[in-house]
């Protein structure tokens, strides 16, 4: 069972799940139209992965008799400079859900809540693996330093990125899981 904390906490933190999502399509919405299709399908990919983080918690919620409320989702921005720019966003916004987790951590520390606080560890390790690939990714646009052709390599190898999350979750995250 979740305190009343807690489950507003956990509702808060499904609303900017939903928004990492939202913003790496408005990511890959805006390189599909560079034609730039390999960062496209990065961001895309990048998407399903926070839509499975989102939906994860939701179930979890649901695990402890809480009642899941929805907020609305904040626009993205339009418009992004380059695509150093939206790896840089997507650096910076990952290190803000990197806090948000380690604030719900300690809510549940406070709270003496033991379950929230191992289901809360996976969400640790995932953002350790999320700031790391951000951070590769950029050196690498720093390196080729905006030139056409670097950026075609790095486009050719984000290409490759494929989605390793339940997408389906129509039965449930737990059974969706099963089936990988
Ligand atoms: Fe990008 O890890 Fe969730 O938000």
């Amino acid at each position: 069972m979740l305190s009343e904390k807690m489950l507003a906490e956990l509702n808060e933190q499904i609303n900017k799940e939903m928004y990492s999502a939202y913003l790496y399509m408005a990511m890959s919405a805006q390189s599909k139209d560079m034609g730039l299709n390999g960062f496209a399908n990065w961001f895309m990919v990048q998407f399903h992965e926070e839509m499975y983080h989102a939906m994860k918690m939701y179930e979890y919620v649901q695990q402890q008799g809480g009642r899941v409320q929805l907020k609305a989702i904040a626009q993205p921005p339009l418009e992004f400079e380059s695509v150093l720019d939206m790896f840089t966003k997507t650096l910076e916004h990952e290190q803000f859900v990197t806090k948000s987790i380690n604030n719900l951590m300690e809510v549940a520390i406070a709270e003496k809540d033991h379950a929230t606080q191992i289901f809360l560890q996976w969400y640790i390790t995932e953002q350790v693996e999320e700031e790391d690939n951000d951070n590769e990714i950029i050196n690498q646009l720093k390196m080729v330093e905006g030139h056409p052709h670097g950026i075609m390599m790095i486009d050719r190898e984000l290409g490759q990125r494929a989605v390793n999350v339940p997408t389906d979750f129509s039965k449930g995250v737990e059974a969706a899981e099963g089936d990988e």
